[in-house]
Formats: C-alpha cells, sequence, structure tokens
C-alpha cells in the first residue's frame, strides 16, 4: 500500500466503540456533537492518530491521505442514498459521518461556509454528495460529465485546509474515482518561465453570474516559491494575456500528467490537501435506485495560511469574505 492510504481494517472494532458513544442524532444539536467527535479524536488508536499528525504537518507528495477499510454499516442497513439535502434533522447517525467527524477533530477545525453567492447547498458541515439529474456542471452533485479540475472555495478568504470525503456507497460501476493532481508532482514538469508567471500572479475570478461585482484575487502559486501552494479552477481563472493562457495550460496539463485516480467505496474515508492538490471527478452513470454512489463531506480549517483568527470553535459558520 503506497504511504498515502492508512489500512483501518485493524481498528475496525476499536473505532466502532469510540462511534458508539457519539449522540445518536448528529442534527439535533451539532455544536455538542462536533465537540464530542474531537473529544474522540484524542483516543484514536495510536498508528491512526501518528498517520494524521504527520499528514497535518508536512502532508505528502500524493497530497492526500487515504483511510481505508473504516467501519460502515452492511448496505441494507443504511438508508437510500438522499435524493435531496439537507437530510431530515432526526435522521440519526451513520457510521461513516462519524468518522468523518473524528478524523477531521483529529486534524482540525470543522467548519461551515457560507460561499458568497447562495450556497448551492446547505449551510451546514456535514455535506451529503450523491448524484442530482440537474446537477450544476461545476457541482458534486454531477454523475454524467466529468468534474474538472478545481480547488474547493479558492474564492474565499479562509479557503479550508482539509476536504474530508467519507463513502457509505461507492457508485454501480466503479467508474466514479475523485481525480487529484498533486502541485509537489507536477510542479518539476512546469518551466521556470511558466512558474515565474504564476507564481503570485493575480487572477480576477467572478464567483457569482448574477453579479459582475462579485469577484476575489486568486493566484495560481503561491507561499514559498520551492514548495508552492496551488489554486485552480479551469473554468473561473480568466487569462488577461496569452502568457496567461499559456501558463494556465501548462499548469493544467502538468496537473492532468500527475493526476490519480482514487476509487471511493464503503468505508473509505479520502482527506484532500486543499492547498496542495487541485481535484475532480470522472463522470459515472446514475441508477436511481436508492443505491447510487453516496459521500459526506466536511471541510477543516487548521491556522494554515490564515484560516483561524482566534476564537473559532468546531461547527461555526464562516461569513463570507472574497479573497484580496
Ligand atoms: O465526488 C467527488 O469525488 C468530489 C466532489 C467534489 O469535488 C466537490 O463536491 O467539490
Ligand atoms: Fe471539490
Amino acid at each position: 500500500m503506497p504511504s498515502s492510504t492508512i489500512d483501518c481494517a485493524p481498528f475496525r472494532e476499536e473505532l466502532l466503540a469510540l462511534a458508539a458513544t457519539l449522540p445518536k442524532v448528529p442534527r439535533a444539536d451539532l455544536y455538542t456533537f462536533f465537540e464530542d467527535a474531537m473529544r474522540l479524536a484524542e483516543r484514536l488508536p495510536h498508528e491512526l492518530r501518528d498517520g494524521l499528525n504527520e499528514f497535518n504537518a508536512n502532508g505528502n507528495r500524493d497530497g492526500y491521505l487515504l483511510l481505508r477499510g473504516l467501519p460502515v454499516e452492511p448496505d441494507e442497513e443504511l438508508p437510500p442514498t438522499p435524493t435531496s439535502s439537507p437530510p431530515p434533522d432526526d435522521r440519526r447517525l451513520l457510521t461513516m459521518e462519524a468518522m468523518l467527524c473524528i478524523i477531521g477533530g483529529a486534524l482540525g477545525l470543522l467548519t461551515a461556509y457560507d460561499q458568497g453567492y447562495g450556497n448551492r447547498r446547505s449551510l451546514t458541515v456535514l455535506h451529503e454528495l450523491y448524484p442530482t439529474p440537474e446537477a450544476h456542471p461545476l457541482s458534486g452533485g454531477t454523475s454524467k460529465t466529468q468534474l474538472e479540475f478545481h480547488t474547493d472555495l479558492s474564492h474565499h478568504a479562509r479557503q479550508p485546509n482539509y476536504i474530508l470525503l467519507s463513502c457509505s456507497r461507492g457508485d454501480h460501476e466503479g467508474k466514479a474515482v475523485t481525480l487529484v493532481g498533486s502541485i509537489r508532482k507536477a510542479l518539476p514538469l512546469l518551466s521556470d518561465e511558466v512558474r515565474d508567471h504564476l507564481f503570485d500572479r493575480v487572477f480576477t475570478r467572478r464567483f457569482d453570474a448574477a453579479n459582475p461585482e462579485a469577484t476575489a484575487y486568486v493566484k495560481p502559486l503561491y507561499g514559498d516559491p520551492e514548495d508552492p501552494y496551488v489554486s485552480f479552477n479551469r473554468s473561473f481563472l480568466t487569462a488577461e494575456t496569452p502568457q496567461d493562457l499559456a501558463a494556465l495550460d501548462a499548469l493544467s496539463a502538468a496537473l492532468t500528467e500527475v493526476t490519480e485516480p482514487v476509487l471511493l467505496t464503503r468505508g473509505d474515508l479520502l482527506i484532500i490537501d486543499n492547498f496542495r492538490i487541485a481535484h475532480g471527478r470522472a463522470p459515472f452513470t446514475a441508477r436511481w435506485d436508492g443505491k447510487d454512489r453516496w459521500l459526506h463531506r466536511a471541510y477543516v480549517r487548521t491556522d494554515r495560511n490564515g484560516q483561524l483568527s482566534g476564537g473559532e470553535r468546531a461547527g461555526d459558520i464562516v461569513p463570507f469574505a472574497p479573497r484580496r
């Protein structure tokens, strides 16, 4: 198994025992639920906790950490895959929701975001991802079309550090791979000229088609010039010069070249470093039979790059602030 994957099957019983102590109806009181999850994070099996701490401290070359073999209900005990959000407030805790929050709590603060354009999904920490027939082509609800490479919430001044995706159900045909393109792998493929052009180059990003004033400023590469962060979304970054266009195309090609497909199946949890990889998802075929692909998603903030200013707690909704 690559170092970016941790086999959690040996910890399954221990993890189930932790999850069993969480409130049974998380949405009855989410703040309490998240506090409990963060407390449980301190009791994770040492090996797992060490792996998470190491990833949190230094990241890795792949830009993600995949936890496999986590506990999950037998398929017949799961409710049907949802077709709308949010779920009912009285829905009982699912094991993969518990894993999402305990692991998220080990990394930082579980956080909800006002996205600034009228959230497509409900304004909550706990998101549900499932195919929807009329999904916006740039949203996680797409299935028929490829979800192109992007950074989540790159237009937000407090962009989350991590995106956690936990899987209650994979897609029927095993085609819905999450695509991850790591900047640590892509950088050596870029010429010095392209790197220099993209580093700290400010692009104007319009984030609300209905409001031309709604703009944020996004740099595709920033931070440490030797080990930069990446912020990428080909459909939102508008090239203003031929050099911009060539550089964005080169970055896109480099990310594509190093892309790794990660197929999420039940019991998997993928931690995406939202500063170090651009991600997307391959198209797949939904059947609308109650057994379609079903992921749970949460964003986690840490003190990286100005995400925290003090006094925050897990479960907070971060007001919208455009990136400047
Ligand atoms: O479905 C996936 O694997 C990724 C979804 C995603 O990137 C998103 O919802 O932002
Ligand atoms: Fe995403």
